[in-house]
């Protein structure tokens, strides 16, 4: 049996204060912090332990990753960090408050932006200082590849490749493997490993800082997939994610 773990980060400054984030490296706050410690406790008690952890460039993850493993005492364990696991990239939506930006231009569009498929934020303008090409930890990128808008098929399109020919094929080498990552581009990678089509992706909303496990057997079939964690409190955290737009 092979384990993939999915670890949306702990509660961000910018979740707190419902802010569109995106690319934006904002810093977990106190209560993040408490949840990220708390996932890497229950992963221990369920018994998980991991040969290999993957996140991305971004702190939220980044710091959420290395508090859940201490918890478990893996501090030690090999850390792949990739700008493909970033968040989707929100466009020029990054800093709004999302239920100002509903009132602004109706639920109905917030909807869109946030959840469906292929609609695209509009994007940053190319000389907009948050464009990642002026950020030196993407200087590696090549500058075609660097986004200043996406929409969950953009994102899926770069998740892809690498949740291939990295997080998969991890497991060749290690039987469990941890990635802490983001709301979006975790619905990425859930997309593709459950198959779900275009128009149900947009009912899925994942809590921060709760452990969601795949089980796969040994060619690599996914056989089973679960939450950790009460199932009523996950519940309502998913309707807490689907409604910050209002
Ligand atoms: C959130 C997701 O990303 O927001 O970019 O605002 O997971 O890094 O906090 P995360 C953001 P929604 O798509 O749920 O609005």
């Amino acid at each position: 049996m092979k384990r993939i773990v999915l670890l949306r980060h702990g509660e961000s400054v910018w979740n707190k204060e419902n802010r569109f984030t995106g690319w934006t490296d904002v810093d977990l706050t106190e209560n993040g912090v408490e949840e990220a410690k708390r996932a890497g406790r229950m992963m221990s008690e369920a018994g998980l332990s991991f040969g290999m952890a993957f996140t991305s460039y971004l702190k939220r993850a980044v710091k959420t990753l290395n508090y859940a493993l201490d918890m478990m005492n893996l501090d030690w364990i090999p850390v792949e960090k990739s700008w493909q696991l970033n968040e989707k990239h929100y466009g020029i939506l990054q800093g709004l408050n999302k239920k100002e930006t509903a009132r602004k231009y109706g639920s109905e569009q917030v909807f869109l932006w946030r959840r469906s498929y292929d609609v695209a934020p509009d994007p940053l303008p190319d000389n907009d200082p948050r464009n990642p090409r002026f950020d030196v930890r993407y200087s590696e990128v090549p500058a075609g590849m660097l986004p200043r808008t996406e929409s969950l098929e953009d994102t899926v399109e770069r998740v892809v490749p690498y949740w291939e020919n990295c997080i998969l094929a991890s497991l060749d080498r290690y039987d469990q493997v941890l990635v802490a990552a983001h709301g979006n581009s975790l619905r990425a990678i859930v997309k593709i490993l459950k198959g779900i089509s275009d128009e149900d992706i947009v009912n899925l909303n994942l809590p921060t800082g709760i452990p969601y496990v795949f089980e796969f057997d040994d060619a690599l079939r996914l056989r089973r997939d679960y939450f950790l964690g009460d199932e009523e409190e996950i519940r309502r955290m998913m309707e807490q994610v689907a409604g910050q737009a209002g």
